[in-house]
This record gives structure tokens, C-alpha cells and sequence, in this order.
């Protein structure tokens, strides 16, 4: 019934209607037409109220529901389908479990919520409630799984430009998986697959972004920031979300012909918060200080050792200094 509702209120957008002619309409009583009415707020619906008149829906700007995140995606190439909760332990998680059951090539899992986030190897992600954006976008591929890691650069560069198109904040790039603003990260990236040898069984891209987090514990507050902390107001999630999946999309479109990352290379270096530094990096006990000088068509890091390029596939990155 809520959604019969809000459609009549969508289709009587100029106009207030009263209760009582809503209850007569679908057969409730006054008092579930206003529980449904403070559902819909709850949910970020505007929803004008004047006592002789009746009820009037002002605005449905960034509400994050099923139908609305529907609409959003309905003429998108790719991402077409959606799953939407108010609650998930990982949008990952949920997209894994989808991908077996479901013959779609393509969908999108959003959460509210998330009660059990995660980074990689199995680390935390903080992801309370309406203030952030914690999706994932499921594929499966055609190509061979040693493709997969360019994936996690390509989905960086589009939140990266989403960002910055949407908010006009300049953020970087940290290699492989980290935006940062002000060097504090705003977006972490996890990009999970099963593959067998030569095929790609699906590839899931999660995506966390602090959109609207007005503050973090003292684990996070030195390293961690979002959209807006830094821009001094709130930003729209829905339309962020929306911005991010289209970039994306229009990366992956291009990227699927020729599988390499040739015609991103250049933005990728620009927007890198660590080419020209000499950085640490750690990947399982290893643990090697470099000159980062490159990122490649694969998407790998280059770092120079005593003048001798190394190619990095993964790793755990910190940045020590500059490079004069
Ligand atoms: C990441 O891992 O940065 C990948 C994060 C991916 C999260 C998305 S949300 C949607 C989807 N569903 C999931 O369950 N996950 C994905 P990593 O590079 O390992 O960084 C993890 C580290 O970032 C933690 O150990 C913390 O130090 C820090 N961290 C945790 N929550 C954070 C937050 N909200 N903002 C900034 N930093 C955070």
C-alpha cells in the first residue's frame, strides 16, 4: 500500500490530498495514512502536511529506496539491476550470494547499512548507517581472470571523477584502492572474484564512500574523512551513487575492448597521491622502500630500487616523503 501512495502522491505532485480522501481511495484507515506518511519521511521523502488541506510530497531528492534506485539505474548499459537494503552484513557478501543463483550478467547491491563491512584481507570497514555509500557492483566477465586487478584502478578512477564532478573536491588516488582528500581516505575499494584458470566465474567491485559522516571514533578520525567534512555541507547519496555508476560503466565500456588500461594511464599517474614519493610497501612479509615513478597499462605499480623497476601487482602502500 505504501507504494500505491506514494505514486498517487507523485502523480498528484501539485496538489494536496487529504487524508481522508486517501483512506477512502485504497480502503485504510486515517490512522495507516499517517503511519505510511511517516514511513516515507523516515524513508527521506519531503512530505508537506497542512492541516486543512491534506498531504502534498515536496521532494524526493536523495531518498535511497528499491523503486527509486530502479529508476535511477533503469537506462544504465550495465548495472540495470538492483538490490537495495536498509540492512546487510556486506553488499559483497550479498552480490557472492546472488551470483550463483542469478543468470544476470550485471547487478548492483546497496545497503544502509552495513553490520559487517569489509576491507581487504578481512580488516574492518566502518559503515554506519544512511551516512555513506556502501555498494557493490556484480559482473561476470568474459575475459581471463588476469584482468581482474585493473578493475579496482578503473572503478578508482571513476569515483575519483565522480567526486570531483559532483562536489568540485580535488581527491587522489592511493594506490591500488584508496581515494583520499587532504590525505585522509574518503573511498576504499574491494574487488573480490572467483575464477577458475581462463574464466572468470564473477568479479564483485565494493565500494565504500563516506559521504555524509559527520564524525569517526578515534580508530579513524586521524586517516579517515568524508564528502562532507570536507565540503562544509551534506552531499546527495542517490546522486552520487548515480554519478559513480555511470563513470564507471563508461570506463568499463571502453576498457572491455581492448582490456588494458592504456587510455586511463595518464589520469591515473595525475591523480596518484604517490607517484613521486618514495613509499613503503608491504605485501605478505615483504617489505621493500621505493621510488614510486609509474603506474602501467595493467594497472600496476612501478617503483624504482636502488635505480632497478620493479613491477608491485598488490600490496600495502605507505608514503614516506617526497621525491626531490
Ligand atoms: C578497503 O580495504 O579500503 C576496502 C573497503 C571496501 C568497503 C566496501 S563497502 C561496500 C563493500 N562491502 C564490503 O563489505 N566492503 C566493500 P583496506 O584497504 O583493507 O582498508 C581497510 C582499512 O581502512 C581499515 O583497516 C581501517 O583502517 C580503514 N577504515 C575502515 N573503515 C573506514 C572508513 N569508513 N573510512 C576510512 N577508512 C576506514
Amino acid at each position: 500500500m505504501k507504494d500505491k501512495i506514494l505514486q498517487y502522491l507523485k502523480d498528484h505532485q501539485n496538489d494536496y490530498v487529504s487524508g481522508e480522501m486517501l483512506s477512502e481511495q485504497f480502503g485504510v484507515t486515517r490512522a495507516s495514512i499517517w503511519k505510511v506518511m511517516k514511513a516515507l519521511r523516515e524513508e527521506g521523502y519531503v512530505i508537506d502536511s497542512v492541516s486543512s488541506k491534506g498531504y502534498r510530497l515536496q521532494s524526493s531528492v536523495g531518498v535511497m529506496n528499491q523503486e527509486e534506485l530502479e529508476k535511477l539505474c533503469r537506462d544504465n548499459a550495465l548495472w540495470q539491476t538492483v538490490y537495495y537494503f536498509n540492512q546487510l552484513s556486506s553488499t559483497n557478501d550479498y552480490a557472492k550470494e546472488i551470483s550463483a543463483s542469478s543468470d544476470q550478467q550485471a547487478a548492483l547491491v546497496v545497503a544502509d547499512v552495513q553490520t559487517k563491512g569489509r576491507g581487504r584481507l578481512g580488516r574492518e570497514w566502518s559503515s554506519p548507517s544512511k551516512t555513506g555509500l556502501w555498494m557493490s557492483l556484480l559482473i561476470k566477465p568474459r575475459f581471463d581472470p588476469s584482468h581482474a586487478a585493473k578493475l579496482t584502478q578503473l572503478a578508482a578512477l571513476g569515483v575519483s571523477l565522480a567526486i570531483e564532478k559532483m562536489t568540485g573536491l580535488k581527491n587522489q588516488i592511493k594506490w591500488p584502492n584508496d581515494i583520499h582528500i587532504n590525505d585522509k581516505k574518503v573511498c576504499g575499494i574491494l574487488t573480490e572474484m572467483n575464477a577458475e584458470l581462463g574464466s572468470i566465474h564473477y568479479l564483485i567491485i565494493g565500494i565504500g564512500i563516506n559521504v555524509n559522516t559527520p564524525g569517526f571514533d578515534e580508530t579513524l578520525s586521524d586517516t579517515a574523512t568524508s564528502l562532507m567534512l570536507e565540503l562544509g555541507e551534506e552531499v546527495d547519496r542517490r546522486a552520487l551513487l548515480d554519478a559513480v555508476i555511470k563513470e564507471i560503466e563508461g570506463l568499463y565500456l571502453r576498457f572491455e575492448k581492448t582490456l588494458d588500461l592504456a587510455f586511463i594511464q595518464e589520469e591515473l599517474v595525475k591523480r596518484s597521491s604517490i607517484i613521486g614519493h618514495t613509499v613503503r610497501i608491504q605485501h605478505m612479509h615483504e617489505i621493500v622502500e621505493a621510488n614510486a615513478v609509474d603506474i602501467d597499462q595493467e594497472g600496476n605499480l612501478i617503483v624504482l630500487k636502488d635505480g632497478v623497476p620493479i613491477k608491485v601487482f598488490y600490496g600495502e602502500v605507505h608514503r614516506i616523503r617526497k621525491v626531490n
